[in-house]
């Protein structure tokens, strides 16, 4: 947040009475009024107009003027973001809105509305508080969409109409189903369809039917109409898709249009709603609806929604004046005075905002159709939650009860003012959160009963986040999004929060990107030394997933999603969180460290007092493992007999085995795994964990070149050990155990993994030929090429390694006269071709490379410093 537009609580309530339609005390008001709460992100591909739209609700709830709406941009808040014009960070908004009563009765659920007394009658209450998340579309940025999925229950997914469905439109909608977030779909910028394309009625309608049709596909592959959330499907007749231009502030449903006609047709607005979209055909002569066209019949959606679209973009944008005040009469649009004499575009702007304000329209879709807090924690509670399902603090998640104990997870950590301090960003599922209330902070690695990662702090002050300012608030109940203040210092990226002593974690994040690009920094001064170390600590908290890692070497590194993202870290530390000048290395990407065959023996390493033996064999993992450890489908949390079944079934593993995995790695969770396979062992359990600690501390920092391993498996055949316990303690073991890990890998012929990006770029048919050459020259290869249907754009796809990725952009751009723009998303790992151990081989040379870089021994390391003889 910049600190001159932090303002004081003093300014902000005199600017609330002034501007804005609601007041803090009305939020609070609501915010125990759960079922009358949407706690929604909006998502969408890079630049189909997020922020823009959402200017449209921000104007509606008079924080910013009217006309403003579309330019300000207002939940960009910081200062590159407007200048870019692209979102960095997620920003929140709470906003307090009343539906009309006609449109109440659209919501359907129990759970969905609550009811007050008026008069001794039952009624249902009309406000509403809206907690909006705007994410970033740039794919680097994607940890943030992440966070913001977490803290809500509803997606609003934008599609810019010209552009059609893109590669980051399905993942944050992959990642949203996921989380169990009910989507709701917006085709946006139809201005460019209608002025630009000039798209005829019955093309534009195929155009958004295919939109439609591959947002259903994507929800039909990742989600589940029987699932949890019920049907999700998108579909216009039942008004959860809106169709507008977020630029100038207008948009429609078919509940509006149904509305318009539903007198004239006396029939109910949803009934003609249903005939609206799709194939269903009106014959003007005969009054009559049927389900295929004939002559003289004309498709509904046409006929009734957009003819009259297309008929005040003609008289307006053809200047035809006599028409233009004829429907000025007829769609009832009161024009002030100094607008009667517009004309052309800003009359068209003036008049569809005054026809179909897109605020109306959107609070409406959100309202009606995605889910309350109170609705959504029901079906969430079990992915949400870590502990067993039916203790106190999962059944107060499930009722999302605010006289439970307090749940709370920080998904993200929101700079303040004060340089160094942030705001603990997060949602309460269960209890209260308050000023000055004692809570337990639970960090990622707390493990119930025991004393890690664990704090018992004051919470200092509860805050609510709005935009660009922020509100002190007394306390915040469940179902409700806050900030906290105080808890900074206790918190990395993210936890829980809780009063329950017997509270497990609240499930940590995926991300669906990876920090596969790095950089080293250096204080320009030396004497800086101790502002950078500080900086780092401080960028690290602030971004929900870059790596600031301290080498042995000496080495700062930097590790985040791809270019920008590590351009935008850099930036952040130089000017906010260092404030130091800093030297900055040329990016190079993370490797992996695999083996490509079962070790050709089972190895041996000694301790250093010669009394244990560790015997142990690494081999690669099946096809697949690996990743779905890495997206959570097999976990290192998961129970253990539930875990060992999948693995039986899913991968052939024996299932003695597979319950005998002493522990995932590195961290506890990577990809890598440690199965105990010995037989009647004494005291192999005392020295369990030493194996753990030292297969942790060789998967993170791998044989090869002290990068980490992927996709391995090792055995512990057998172990021999000192009787005395006093010979076997951690000192022997963890060493023995990293040494006999890497002997392992020596001898399982070991192969360096690469990362490598999906490449999707958007281009005109001209600008096809430049970027086939350009991937040539970059190890690329394209897989597919298409034209976006109803469109003149082409979408090639192909995978890039990262490495070659630096520059890549800007090359593209330059060969393609700066059409084609490309989205690179971490896609998977691959072998790079050749064995690391063999001189001359391009792994081979990367390993020495990065042993350099990092100040290690140079050379591979020999065998025999890890493999000991009987
Ligand atoms: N013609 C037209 N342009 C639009 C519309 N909505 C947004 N734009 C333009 O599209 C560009 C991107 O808009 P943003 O609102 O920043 O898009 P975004 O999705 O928030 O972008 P990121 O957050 O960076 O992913 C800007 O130049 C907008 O003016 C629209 O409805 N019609
Ligand atoms: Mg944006």
């Amino acid at each position: 947040m910049d600190k001159n537009e932090t303002y004081s609580l003093q300014s902000m309530q005199t600017r609330i009475v002034d501007q804005v339609n609601f007041t803090i005390d009305e939020i609070r008001t609501l915010m125990d009024r759960k079922k009358n709460i949407r706690n929604m992100s909006v998502i969408a591909h890079v630049d189909h107009g997020k922020s823009t739209l959402t200017d449209s609700l921000v104007s509606k709830a008079g924080i910013i003027a009217g006309a403003k709406a579309g330019e300000t941009r207002f939940t960009d808040t910081r200062k590159d973001e407007q200048e870019r014009c692209i979102t960095i960070k997620s920003t929140a908004i709470s906003m307090f809105f009343e539906l009309d009563e006609k449109d109440i009765n659209f919501i359907k659920g129990d759970n969905q509305v609550e009811y007050t007394e008026v008069d001794g009658k039952k009624e249902k209450f009309k406000g509403f508080l809206i907690n909006l998340i705007d994410s970033p579309g740039h794919v680097d940025f994607s940890s943030e969409v992440t966070a913001a999925l977490r803290v809500t229950d509803g997606a609003l997914v934008v599609v810019d109409c010209v552009s059609g469905v893109c590669v980051q439109t399905e993942t944050v909608l992959r990642q949203a189903i996921a989380e169990r977030i009910k989507p709701i779909l917006f085709m946006n910028k139809m201005d460019r369809a209608l002025l630009e394309l000039q798209l005829g009625a019955e093309e534009l309608f195929q155009t958004f039917q295919r939109i439609v049709e591959n947002i259903n596909v994507i929800i039909a592959t990742y989600g589940d109409d029987d699932g949890p959330m019920g049907a999700i499907m998108v579909d216009p007749s039942v008004g959860n898709v809106g169709f507008g231009s977020g630029l100038h502030g207008w948009a429609f449903t078919l509940k509006q249009f149904a509305e318009m006609y539903a007198d004239k047709f006396g029939v109910q607005v949803d009934k003609l709603m249903k005939n609206l979209w799709g194939d269903r055909f009106f014959d003007l002569k005969t009054k009559k609806w049927s389900s295929s066209q004939s002559e003289g019949s004309k498709r509904g959606f046409c006929q009734f929604v957009l003819d009259p679209i297309f008929k005040v973009f003609d008289a307006i944008m053809n200047i035809k004046k006599d028409q233009v005040e004829a429907l000025v009469v007829k769609l009832g649009i009161k024009l002030a005075h100094d607008e009667k004499d517009l004309e052309g575009k800003p009359l068209m702007k003036v008049f569809m905002r005054k026809w179909l304000p897109a605020g109306d329209t959107m609070l409406q879709m959100i309202c009606i159709h995605l889910p309350s807090p109170v609705t959504a924690q029901k079906y969430r509670m079990e992915m949400l939650y870590e502990g067993p399902h039916d203790d106190e603090a999962a059944v107060a998640i499930k009722n999302c009860d605010a006289n439970g104990p307090l749940m709370m997870y920080v998904s993200k950590m929101v700079p303040t003012s004060d340089k160094g301090r942030f705001y603990a960003f997060g949602r309460v599922f269960s209890g209260k959160v308050a000023t000055g209330m004692k809570a337990r902070i639970q960090g990622p690695n707390y493990v119930p009963g025991k004393k890690e990662d664990l704090y018992e702090k004051t919470i200092q002050r509860t805050i609510l986040m709005m935009g660009r300012y922020i509100e002190p608030i007394e306390d915040i109940p469940s179902g409700n999004i806050a900030g906290l203040v105080g808890v900074d210092q206790y918190l990395v990226k993210g936890g829980t929060i809780t009063t329950y002593k017997d509270a497990h974690n609240m499930r940590v994040m995926k991300f669906s990107v990876s920090p596969v690009v790095r950089v080293a920094v250096e204080a320009k001064n030396p004497a800086d030394l101790p502002k950078l170390v500080e900086g780092l600590k401080r960028l690290a908290k602030s971004d929900p997933m870059v790596q600031c890692i301290f080498e042995e070497s000496g080495e700062h590194i930097i590790a985040g999603a791809g270019e920008l993202h590590l351009e935008i870290c850099l930036k952040d530390l130089e000017e906010d969180h260092a404030c130091i000048p800093l030297k900055k290395s040329d990016p190079v990407v993370s490797y992996r460290e695999t083996v490509a065959e079962e070790s050709n023996q089972i190895c041996l390493s000694k301790s250093p007092n010669k009394h244990n033996r560790l015997h142990a064999t690494a081999k690669p993992m099946p096809d697949g493992l690996a990743d779905d450890i890495e997206n959570g489908t097999v976990n290192a949390r998961d129970e253990f007999k539930a875990r060992a079944k999948i693995l039986a079934e899913k991968y052939d593993y024996d299932v003695t085995e597979a319950r005998k995995i002493w522990c995932f790695g590195p961290d506890g969770t990577g990809p890598n795994i440690l199965v105990d396979v010995t037989k009647g062992v004494q005291y192999l359990n005392e020295i369990k964990d030493s194996v753990v600690a030292g297969f942790q501390w060789a998967t993170r920092e791998g044989v090869l070149s002290d990068e980490h391993m992927r996709g391995i498996r090792f055995d512990i055949h057998d172990v021999t050990l000192h009787a005395d316990a006093i010979h076997r303690g951690g000192g022997q073991i963890i060493p023995t155990a990293r040494r006999v890990i890497y002997a392992s890998v020596l001898t399982a012929s070991p192969r360096l993994l690469e990362p490598v990006y999906l490449v999707e770029i958007q281009c005109p048919e001209v600008a096809v030929g430049g970027i086939y050459g350009v991937l040539n020259r970059r190890r690329g290869h394209v897989f597919e090429e298409s034209q976006v249907a109803g469109t003149p754009m082409f979408v090639v796809k192909a995978y890039l390694p990262v490495n070659e990725s630096f520059g890549f952009t800007a090359d593209l751009r330059s060969n393609t006269g700066g059409q084609a723009f490309p989205q690179c998303v971490f896609d998977h790992w691959q072998v790079l071709p050749g064995d690391p151990l063999e001189a001359g081989t391009k792994p081979n040379q990367v390993v020495l490379e990065t042993r350099k870089r990092k100040g290690l021994k140079e050379g591979v390391p020999a065998l025999d410093n890890y493999l000991d003889k009987m």
